[in-house]
């Protein structure tokens, strides 16, 4: 009993070991962005088994997508649509990711804010789910 018990533990703390590599090296694999060539200030994010915006048609992991692009000081909103049968997550590096956020099935998320620091940063999904690796490589450019 005590024996499973403990076995039990050991395969979960493997797992989750698993799991959080795959996410740390996916997070930092290069990608290939094709950069801004419009930009606006209003998204719809359509989360589903095909990734983000269909990143899996994309070439995720190793192709940037989605990508929004938008100005310095604008004011973005992004809406998120989940039309899977899971749940998902949404963050955007240093403007969307003080807290894990996630989106169930059917489920829409409202996402508002100042574009105030340009640069480029990271959108991914912030759960894991079954398409999270496709999830881990879009981008938010703003440009000065
Ligand atoms: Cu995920």
């Amino acid at each position: 009993m005590r024996t499973k018990r403990v076995l039990l533990v050991v395969v979960a703390l493997a797992l989750a070991g698993a799991g959080m590599t795959a996410f740390y090296l996916t997070a930092n694999l290069p990608r290939t962005t094709v950069g801004c060539s419009s930009y606006s200030t209003d998204f719809l994010i359509i989360a589903s088994n095909q990734g983000f915006n269909d990143s899996v048609g994309h070439g995720a992991p190793a192709n940037v997508w989605p990508i929004l692009c938008v100005h310095q000081g604008d004011t973005v909103n992004i809406v998120i649509k989940n039309t899977d049968s899971f749940s998902h997550g949404f963050n955007i590096d240093n403007y969307y990711n003080s807290q894990i956020v996630s989106v169930g099935p059917g489920q829409t998320l409202d996402v508002s804010f100042v574009a105030d620091k340009a640069g480029t940063f990271t959108v991914y999904c912030s759960i894991f789910c079954e398409v999270h690796l496709q999830m881990q490589g879009g981008e938010l450019v703003v440009t000065s």
